[in-house]
């Protein structure tokens, strides 16, 4: 059976689409129309819980059907699969890597919601008005990505089998954000998997390397090292 591609048309979709057809190998695009809000089914949220055109889905790979979101992680696993476009060598990897990671947490958020806010958002009368919305916008988004986060962790104790480095990416940002202001009252299962990495010496050991050279008040050097 082919590759699933579950696409709507956009500079995400488009991504893999150029990849599977510079590549020539056979898909079946599975259209999952965001203009309907088709990516918030249950039978989407199957394949990719975050609710986000594209993903895929490999039913033949070796070793049993494999499920992959996030265009950058598409794009590393069909680069794997056909040994076409990711070379293998260390060199050119590691900066191909860094520019796929370049590209999905800062060109493409931050470009992305600037063309948002002029093209798509409320055209505020006050720049009150502006912060407000661009602060709500943002709490709102923050708010969703914690929820598929909780859910991502239910009836698990880290995000994708053993602890991995899936968890060490994901924790410092969640160690951090009731320190910085947020609760994680609604978050059981993210509260307690912070509290669960949070006792690892490794990771403790880890948040202090450093803090002894920064030259700062004490009170905001532990401020650095420990948990909020
Ligand atoms: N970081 C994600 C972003 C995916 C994304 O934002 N997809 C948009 C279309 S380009 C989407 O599905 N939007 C639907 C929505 O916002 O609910 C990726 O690169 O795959």
């Amino acid at each position: 059976m082919s590759l699933q591609l579950y696409y709507f048309p956009t500079l995400n979709g488009h991504k893999v689409t150029i990849f599977l057809e510079e590549t020539g190998i056979p898909y079946d695009m599975v259209m999952v129309d965001i203009m309907r809000n088709d990516q918030l089914k249950p039978d989407f949220l199957a394949i990719n819980p975050n609710g986000r055109i594209p993903a895929m889905v490999d039913p033949d790979a070796e070793g049993g059907p494999v499920t992959v979101f996030e265009s950058a992680a598409i794009l590393q696993y069909l680069g794997r699969k056909t040994g076409l476009y990711y070379p293998q060598d260390e060199q050119t990897r590691a900066r191909i890597d860094s520019w796929l990671f370049w590209q999905m947490a800062g060109l493409g958020p931050v470009s992305g919601n600037v063309n948002w806010f002029q093209r798509v958002g409320a055209k505020p009368e006050t720049p009150e008005v502006a912060v407000e919305y661009a602060l709500g916008r943002f709490h709102k988004e923050t708010n969703r990505l914690f929820g598929v986060l909780e859910r991502g962790l239910e009836g698990r104790d880290y995000l994708a089998g053993d602890y991995s480095i899936a968890d060490m990416c994901c924790w410092t940002w969640i160690d951090k954000y009731p320190q910085n202001g947020g609760g994680l009252d609604e978050f059981p299962n993210i509260a307690a998997w912070r509290e669960r990495i949070a006792e690892r010496p490794a990771v403790q050991r880890a948040l202090e390397v450093g803090v002894d050279q920064l030259d700062i008040p004490e009170e905001i050097r532990t401020q650095f090292m420990t948990k909020g």
